[in-house]
Parts: C-alpha cells; structure tokens; sequence
C-alpha cells in the first residue's frame, strides 16, 4: 500500500491562503491549508500611523502588503494579528523579534508550521522584506458589518408573491446538483438524470458551500465575500431570488428544519466580521446579527476574531447548531423567539472546522482538526457527549455514517495529516458499548484528505486525497466495501477517466445521486485549465459518464438536493 510522507505544516498539508488569484497555477501549490482572508484584504482600511524606529511604508507598499498578508498570513495569524492557529503579531512582540529577525522567519519560517515564503519561492526577496516592515507597523482595522450594511446590500430580485405556486419545470429536483464553480464565482445547477447543465448562475466571490431548505424548494449558496444567493428551484429555469451580504468573508449557510419552521429561516455564519445572521427563509431579509467574540473556552482569554465555521440545523429542536473556531464553543442557538434568543453555549475544544450529523440524525460530529479531536454533540439535550481522539487534522467534510459489521453505527472522518480512516461508534442504545469510541481505523491511500462519503443504499466507502503531494494520489480516489474494511481498498483514477492527464488536476469531494447508485467526483483543475466531473456507478466501481463543459470551471463542492435536503451521508 502507498504511504505518502507526510509533513505536517507548511509542505504538504497545503491549500489555502489566496488561492482564488493564482489562476494560472493549481491554487493549492505551496500553501497551507489555513483559511485565507483575500476578501477582507481587499477592504479599504487606512494605514495606521507609524512610530519613531518603525519602517514607513509608501501607500503603495501597505497596499501590497496588506493584500498579501490577507491572503496568506490572516487565516493563522488573525485578521487583527492576535493569533489563531499561528502565534500573535502584535507589535509589541514583533518589534522585539526585530526586522532581521522577522525577515529569517518569513524567508526560512519555523518548525512550529510557520511557512518558508522566502525559500519555497512564493514571495520575493521584496516581499519578504515588505512583510517584515508591514507587521512592525500596527495593524489595520477592517470595517465591522452591521444591520446597515447588510440591509444596503439585500436585493429581493422576485418577492415571494411573484415566485410560481408549484413547480414549473420538469426537472426532477431532488435530483439536480448544485456545483460549486470556485474560481468563476458561479454554480453549475446539474440534472443528476439527464447530466445536462440547467443553469449557471453567478453568486458570490468563490463560492464555498450550498445548502438546501427542508422542503427542497429553495438552495441558499455562499460566497466565499459573505454573499449569500437564495434559489428558486420551482422557477421554470431555476435562478436567484434574493441576495444579501452578510459580512465580508464567510464560509457557512443553512435552513431552520424543525418541524412547523421548514423554510422559515436561513442563517449564515462570517469569517470576518465574526458574527452570525439570521434571516428571513424565503427573501433573506436580516433578522439578527449576534457576534461571535468573547472567551476561549480553555484559557478563558478574550479572542476578539473568533471565525463561525460550520453551521447545522438541528432536526430535533428550533435550534441551529453554530460552530465557533477559535474560542472552541458550540453553540446552539434556538431561532422561535429572536427578540429574547436563548443560546446554549457548550465548550468543546479550539479550531472547530468541519461536521456532521450521525444517522439518527440525533448526534452533531464536529471536528477541531488543530486539536486532532471529534466533539459530539447531543443536539437534543444540548449537551457535550465526548471529544474523541482522532488521527492527525481531521477533516471529515459531513462525514459518513454507516453499519459497521462488527462494532453497528458508526460515523467516520479522513485527516488531512495522516492516511487513516477512523470509524466512532454512535449508537448508545443498542451499542453502548462502542458509543462515542473510535472502533476501528483504516488507512488509505495517504494524508490530505479531505472528504469521505457513503449513501444509505450503497455498500461502498470512497475517501478522497485531495491534498496528497502525489498527484496520482491527489488524482484518484480509495473506495472500501463496508462489509470487508480490513480487505484492501480499491483505487479508482477519477483524473485519468476524465481524460484529464495534468499533474494539477485535483479529486475532490464524493457525492452520491438520490438513489445512491451514482457516485460523482470534482476533477478541479486551475481555472484556465479543462475540469470535469466523473459520475462512477456504484454498484460496480466503475466510469460512467464524463461531464465536461467549457462552463464548469474549478468545480469543488457539489451538493445533491434530496441528500443535502435529508442529511444523507
Ligand atoms: Fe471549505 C465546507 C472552511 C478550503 C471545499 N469549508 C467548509 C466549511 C467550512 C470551510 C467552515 C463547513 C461549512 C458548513 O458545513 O456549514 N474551507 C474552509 C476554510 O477555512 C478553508 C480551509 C480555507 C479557505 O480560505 O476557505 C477551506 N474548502 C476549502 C477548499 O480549498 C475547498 C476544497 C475548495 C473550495 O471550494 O474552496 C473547500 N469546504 C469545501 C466543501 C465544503 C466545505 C466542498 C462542503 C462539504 C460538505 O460536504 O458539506
């Protein structure tokens, strides 16, 4: 079996800052997996004033500098430069390390995970000595985003009284996929029956994730600048109906689906600034905005950046589940009284990324990939079940529940650190035994990935490796039979069935059709280079369509409508 070596830090574990502007490359060379702040970078902010011994920098400069530290410093190092998963630049402490100091740091970087920007050739010489100027200097104030803000950007482009009363067109729409098209800033709406594009529409600024309401009518889509798109999919061609922006950078959306409130609300979770929204579900006019700052839940320290990540709806309550990175809490927020909201604040650990629900739909897996952790949450008392030892960064997307031959049902998360699968026990009922325990662990075919995914009617398990440096690695997927995990997995090489032979090209996040027979897989390429999605049958492994299109640039995420409506995965 091949290993991939590892590195944790800066070589491998490598996506992130900027990516979005480096069209003429793969956008995940050479960088790590942080979250990037190129949005906020591009906000005005005015240059602080400098103090006697500190370097000046020309408008220009600070200009070029901030761009650049948003893009590949802010996601570790803060937007306000407190500190995240990187170590604080506060002045105080940069101008104790010095210039020279800081330039070696930034051209060699640091066995703690610090990248080397000098010597790995992704900035210059100037640059380096730039960024070791610009954070001697204070560091700029990005604007906060209020009701203001978000009301002036809100557009309801078809009020709800002239949105059609049934649905007007054929499509089967439990089946259609909305696929993010990441660089072009757009969603490729896909009929998973024909495999024809039904629309491409423009949305926010990369677009991260789609979600669906309860009843499947409406998609709400966000952009990676905190635009939001809501969808009308009963539309004779399916097309935007309201939009609005919440903040500006965020990467997290979803529907109220307790019963008696489907499709009542949305709420959208900002990077910057750290706060969520609740909004009206059927014109997404803001309802409430509720900040995320306040105190980490182990050293109880005030973190004034703290990031929403995921966001879910819980089935079992009015209440979404909200995700806060670096403070480390969860929280559940109850939507039926937003005049006097009750939130539940459970502390879990630092760095939440990423999760999903078990199959009873009862249980919330979250993972804080910097802790190597899994917290469960039970979502029907609000509580903090377990936090579960992992491999190294996992990062399960919404993870995979299936019946584990041996141990019942289990959920499990692939790492982006290291080549395990590891499977967690979650069904305290009739497996109390095995509850909230990782039960077994698989490896595949290396580190970096980054989705993993099965559907309630198939017998398969296909893990992605997205992020693995070996592009044949990066270019294919494992796939497992739930029955024998112990025998050797099978690897299916998506790039080279999409006739896609470029080393850049990258395989990215399983997602099975309604029926669970059809698998599909992003083939995401640069942005000025052919991509592809492969649609493998299920039942034997194998290819069965290409669909390429000049249209489907950088395809990533694709969400299936019944599946995202349901929570199937
Ligand atoms: Fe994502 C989900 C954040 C990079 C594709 N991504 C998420 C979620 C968060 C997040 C918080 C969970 C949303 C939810 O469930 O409510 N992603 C981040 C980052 O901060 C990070 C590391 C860097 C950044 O600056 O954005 C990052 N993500 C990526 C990518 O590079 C990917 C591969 C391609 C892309 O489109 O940008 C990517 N992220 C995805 C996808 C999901 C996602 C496809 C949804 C998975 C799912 O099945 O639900």
């Amino acid at each position: 079996m091949f290993k991939a070596p590892l590195v944790v830090g800066s070589a491998i574990l490598s996506l992130a800052a900027g990516f979005a502007v480096a069209a003429e490359k793969h956008p995940t060379e050479g960088q790590q997996y942080q979250p990037s702040h190129e949005v906020v970078g591009t906000a005005p902010m005015e240059q602080p004033g400098t103090k006697p011994g500190v370097p000046v920098l020309s408008a220009a400069e600070f200009e070029e500098a901030k761009s650049i530290y948003f893009q590949r410093c802010a996601g570790c190092h803060g937007v306000l430069r407190k500190g995240a998963t990187g170590k604080p630049l506060t002045t105080d402490k940069t101008r104790e390390i010095g210039f020279d100091g800081l330039k070696d740091i930034i051209t060699y970087g640091t066995a703690g995970g610090m990248p080397n920007w000098g010597t790995s050739g992704q900035l210059t010489e100037p640059q380096v000595e730039l960024m070791a100027k610009y954070v001697l200097n204070e560091p700029p104030q990005p604007p906060e985003w209020g009701m203001k803000e978000a009301k002036d950007t809100w557009k309801v482009v078809v009020p709800p009284e002239q949105r059609p009363r049934k649905k007007m067109n054929a499509y089967n729409i439990d089946n259609i996929f909305s696929v993010t098209l990441r660089d072009a800033g757009e969603i490729a709406l896909i009929d998973g029956d024909s495999k024809q594009i039904v629309n491409i529409i423009k949305t926010g600024y990369a677009v991260h994730i789609s979600r669906m309401s309860a009843s499947g009518r409406y998609l709400y889509v966000i952009g990676r600048d905190a635009r939001v798109n809501l969808i009308d999919l009963w539309m004779e061609k399916p097309d935007t109906v309201a939009e609005i922006k919440i903040g500006l950078e965020a990467r997290s959306v979803e529907t109220s689906k307790f019963k008696g409130y489907e499709d009542k609300l949305a709420i959208a979770g900002a990077y910057w600034p750290p706060q969520y929204v609740i909004m009206k579900g059927d014109t997404l006019e803001p309802l409430k905005i509720t900040s995320t700052r306040g105190m980490t839940v182990d050293t109880q320290e005030y973190h004034p950046e703290p990031r929403v990540a995921s966001i879910l709806a819980s089935h079992f309550k009015p209440e979404f589940v909200v995700n806060v990175k670096e403070t480390g809490k969860i929280l559940t927020v109850n939507y039926e009284d937003l005049e006097n909201l009750k939130t539940t604040e459970i502390n879990a650990v630092r760095y939440l990324h990423d999760g999903g629900l078990d199959r009873s739909g009862r249980y919330f897996l979250v993972a804080a990939n910097a802790s190597d952790k899994v917290a469960v949450v039970d979502t029907k008392e609000g509580k903090l079940v377990k936090l579960v030892d992992t491999g190294s960064k996992p990062h399960p997307g919404r993870g995979a529940n299936f019946d584990h031959p041996k141990y019942g049902p289990v959920w499990a998360t692939g790492h982006l650190g290291d080549d395990s699968i590891v499977m967690i026990g979650t069904d305290p009922k009739k497996h109390p035994q095995n509850a909230w325990k990782v039960v077994d662990k698989i490896s595949g075919q290396g580190g970096g990935s980054l989705f993993l995914k099965t559907h309630p009617a198939s017998k398969n398990l296909y893990v992605d490796t997205t992020l693995n440096n070996d592009p044949a690695v990066a270019g294919s997927v494992a796939v497992f039979d739930i029955a024998h995990l112990d025998k050797p997995y099978q690897v299916l090489p998506i790039a080279k069935w999409a006739g896609i032979a470029d080393d850049s090209a990258r395989v990215v996040q399983p997602e099975y059709n309604k029926a669970g027979t059809e698998v599909w897989f992003s083939v995401w390429n640069a942005k000025n280079k052919e991509s592809a999605i492969v649609v493998v049958d299920d039942k034997t492994r194998s290819l069965k369509t290409v669909i390429k299109d000049p249209r489907l640039v950088t395809p990533t995420g694709k969400f299936n409508v019944h599946n995202t409506q349901h929570d199937i995965y």
